[in-house]
């Protein structure tokens, strides 16, 4: 019985490990604030203005592996990723749609610049997937 415990113990503490692996970015960046305060933990949010000012144009927890959550067209200007998962912006064009920004978890970004008012949807993929 008490061999059968350890083991157990032993197991419960791999995967408390494993678990603790997996979330470390997320962790790191929670002990940092977040930016901007406005966007909650565990959603993407973006805004048509310079340092998520303006209007917020998305808030979203969307999961991993959503397609084409639709934003007002060709105003993203800013936008903060404050999920575990990569979000990815994407300009309808021809002859194929184009991933013109990439948020890795935990990222933000104050400024597109030239990527700036041109997104007009979005598609989520996890941390290991990344965006195409
Ligand atoms: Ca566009």
């Amino acid at each position: 019985m008490v061999k059968r415990s350890v083991l157990r113990c032993a197991t419960a503490a791999a995967a408390i490990a494993g678990a603790v692996t997996l979330v470390a970015p997320v962790v790191a960046n929670a002990q940092v604030a977040r930016e901007p305060a406005s966007c909650p933990g565990g959603y993407f949010c973006a805004y048509d203005g310079t340092n998520y000012g303006g209007t917020e144009l998305l808030q979203s927890n969307a999961r991993a592996g959503s397609d084409h959550i639709t934003v007002a067209s060709d105003r993203v200007t800013s936008a903060a990723n404050h999920t575990g998962n990569y979000w990815c912006a994407v300009n309808a064009s021809w002859p194929a749609d184009i991933t013109i920004w990439r948020w890795a978890p935990g990222t933000h970004t104050r400024d597109m610049g030239s990527g700036s008012n041109r997104t007009d949807w979005f598609y989520v993929r996890t941390a290991s997937q990344q965006c195409d």
